[in-house]
């Protein structure tokens, strides 16, 4: 509570919002595996100590990482700053380029598609939040594919409903892959 209210107070210099899972979930859940909706908390050989796992149960689909509540809301402070996380994966076969980042406001969708897929070791990912980093209208959504403009990207950074990273890259199934040190709002 005290944090939030801090944020608040220092609203407009942005605050980030940050996950280690040194010791618990923090409430993160899956999307896209089926019934499988609780990642795996490994209390050890994250970079460092805990990190949270899933595994693909579902064949039709690619499952994401789902951030909890505290990365909802207004956020708009954090345009021009950053998204980073780590990522690894146990297999590097069959892969598969997707949608790995994918935020959504009340009435906007966008995605970030990445060039490369993560490592077998941990993969530290970066991406900036303005409109020069790669960021487009999600699929399914008005002008699909296209450029998200910067007054549509403070909008939404005004209101996020969703966060999700990709965590499924493998065409198979049963894959696995493993998130730590999510940080958004990096400078
Ligand atoms: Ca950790
Ligand atoms: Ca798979």
């Amino acid at each position: 509570m005290f944090r939030s209210v801090l944020c608040l107070a220092i609203a407009l210099s942005g605050c980030t919002t940050s996950s280690l899972f040194e010791s618990d979930d923090e409430g993160w859940t899956l999307f896209g595996n089926g019934e499988d909706t609780r990642p795996e908390l490994h209390g050890s050989d994250g970079y460092p100590a805990g990190n949270l796992c899933g595994q693909d149960s579902y064949d039709l689909d690619a499952w994401y990482f789902v951030a909890p509540p505290k990365y909802r809301g207004n956020h708009a402070a954090l345009y021009g700053k950053r998204l980073t996380f780590d990522l690894k994966q146990f297999s590097i076969y069959n892969q598969v380029k997707g949608r790995d980042v994918i935020l959504e406001g009340s009435s906007l969708r966008i995605a970030n598609h990445f060039r490369f897929t993560p490592g077998l070791d941990w993969t530290p990912f970066s991406i900036r939040l303005d409109d020069q980093s790669g960021w487009v209208y999600d699929e399914r959504t008005a002008n699909a594919g296209l450029p998200v403009a910067a007054d549509d990207f403070r909008a939404l950074l005004g209101e996020i409903t969703v966060l999700k990273i990709r965590g499924e890259f493998v065409d198979g199934p049963n894959d696995r892959a493993c998130l730590d040190n999510v940080i958004f709002g990096r400078d």
